[in-house]
């Protein structure tokens, strides 16, 4: 019995850090985490509970960089950007789908885009 206790209390804090137990932005983190995103180019969606923004960059190959690094990141996390690029422009959104609506996850891609695009801004 201790021992199933013992796994049971191992298991849950790994299966709540997996998306299933994704949740939208309490209102303080939407006060602390999103606002400051919202004053930095970051835009609410029309319709839903997401974020977006057009990064605009030198060239092709800027914008490609940009998505490589993003992509990298978006792979690690398992949590994966809406784009649209042509040329030297990409337009972002950010959603998780797993909540239907904006999680901690959004906010950390958000501030890697904005982190990656950085070294770029003319
Ligand atoms: N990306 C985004 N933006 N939201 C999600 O809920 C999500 C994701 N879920 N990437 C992941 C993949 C999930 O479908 C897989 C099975 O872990």
């Amino acid at each position: 019995m201790t021992v199933l206790l013992g796994l049971r209390r191992a298991i849950v804090p790994l299966y709540r850090v997996h998306s299933f137990s994704m949740s939208t932005l309490t209102d303080a983190q939407r006060q602390n985490l999103l606002q400051p995103l919202l004053s930095a180019g970051w835009s609410k969606t029309d319709g839903r509970d997401a974020i977006k923004k057009v990064f605009q960059f030198k060239d092709f190959n800027e914008a490609f960089g940009f998505m490589t690094r993003v992509a990298l990141k978006a792979d690690k996390m398992d949590h994966h950007p809406e784009w649209f690029n042509v040329y030297n422009r990409v337009e972002v959104t950010l959603s998780t789908h797993d909540c239907q609506g904006l999680s901690t996850r959004d906010i950390d891609l958000a501030q890697f885009c904005d982190q990656s695009a950085k070294p770029f801004s003319h």
